[in-house]
């Protein structure tokens, strides 16, 4: 009895348990054409799946009634049946049947969904028709290239909606990959080759969703794995043109209080060596060893995954190592509540956009 109270508690534990989480962070709620066909194929397989479980139990409770031995028959002997030839073909070729229904089109959609052909399509002027993104991934950031724009931003990926996205994507240092569950994924990012693909963003489903999905590292790469977290703000393409010709316009605002303009020198003592307040992509990636700081006034989190408060601009400046175990800022700093004050105001005045 005991036992049963304890399997019972974990079962509704789970229940509740699978209505937690962001919205929005849903393979089941697929906000995409990429999304909605490996969903699609999920609902396939699950299918199948189905049917074969509930085939076979049904044959089992009838073998089961019809067979058990019955009173008064204790001692009867049933005829002994070896091989049967129909029912081995039957049950040898049902199966393939079924692994054909799955593998055609997993095979088929997993070429389509890598089929990467279109991505450097130019138009008569020689500008590439798509939109292609690099993605690199560090311990524990992730780094946004718009080579055709020249801008380079982190942490908040932005992207147009209704059209094809091109990505290609590495990794700085080890083994990461780049998920956004409601719209496709995953795929891993590399040290030593690139990987491509597209992904679509829905705009009607961006609407729903306020305009932001949530991304994740999807490959366990060190302490702070689960903390690796992005988002992707999904805008309308006139939005989105406005965006980049802010982000190519970006220049570090001249501070209008004193507390900024302190900010302003302290960040240029301690920070700079590691961050850039550029929003161009002239430096080589090797060098960006840091989240580019250029639009930081208008992230959605702090380090990914801080609500976006000054509160916590101060906490991750003074102490990032508490946040992120083993990240590569540093692990604490000795800052006076003063210089930290004056670090935040520095760092929420860098916006690209009102
Ligand atoms: C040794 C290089 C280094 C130095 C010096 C450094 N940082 Fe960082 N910083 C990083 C790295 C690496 C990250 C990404 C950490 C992560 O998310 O895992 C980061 C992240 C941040 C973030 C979050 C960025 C975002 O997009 O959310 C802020 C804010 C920040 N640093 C501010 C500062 C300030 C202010 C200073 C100076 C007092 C500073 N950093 C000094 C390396 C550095
Ligand atoms: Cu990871």
């Amino acid at each position: 009895m005991k036992k049963w109270g304890l399997y019972l508690s974990l079962l509704i534990f789970a229940l509740i348990l699978t209505a937690c989480g962001e919205p929005y962070l849903s393979t089941l709620k697929p906000a995409g054409e990429v999304a909605e066909r490996q969903f699609n194929l999920l609902l396939l397989s699950t299918g199948v799946m189905t049917l074969v479980i509930v085939v076979v139990v049904i044959i089992y409770v009838i073998v089961l009634i019809r067979f058990r031995r019955k009173k008064g028959e204790e001692d009867k002997i049933p005829e002994q049946v070896e091989g049967s030839h129909k029912l081995e073909i039957i049950w040898t070729i049902i199966p393939i049947i079924l692994i054909l229904i799955l593998a055609v089109p997993t095979v088929a959609e997993t070429f389509n969904l890598g089929d990467v052909s279109e991505r450097d399509k130019v138009d008569k002027d020689g500008n590439r028709e798509n939109l292609v993104i690099n993605v690199r991934a560090s311990l524990y950031w992730w780094e946004f290239e718009y080579p055709d724009q020249g801008i380079v931003t982190s942490q908040d990926l932005v992207v147009p909606t209704d059209e094809k996205i091109y990505f290609n994507l590495i990794a700085s240092d080890v083994k990461h990959a780049f998920w956004i569950p409601a719209i496709g994924g995953k795929i891993d990012t590399n040290t030593d080759n690139e990987n491509s693909f597209y992904l679509v963003f829905d705009g009607e489903k961006a609407d729903e969703a306020g305009n932001i999905f949530y991304g994740k590292c999807a490959e366990l790469c060190g302490p702070s794995h689960a903390y690796m977290d992005f988002k992707v703000k999904a805008v309308p393409r006139a939005e989105f043109d406005e965006w980049v010709v802010a982000m190519q316009n970006f220049e570090e605002p001249e501070p209008q209080t004193a507390v900024a303009q302190q900010g302003k020198e302290i960040f240029e003592n301690s920070c700079i060596g590691c961050h850039a307040v550029s929003a161009e992509n002239s430096m080589p990636a090797e060098a960006r060893i840091a989240p580019n700081l250029a639009d930081f006034g208008n992230r959605t989190r702090v380090a990914g995954i801080l609500p976006y408060t000054k509160e916590n601009i101060k906490e991750w400046i003074q102490n990032p190592g508490d946040i992120k175990p083993g990240n590569l800022m540093y692990d604490s700093a000795n800052f006076s509540e003063e210089e930290l004050d004056a670090l935040a105001e520095y760092l929420m005045s860098l916006k690209a956009q009102e």
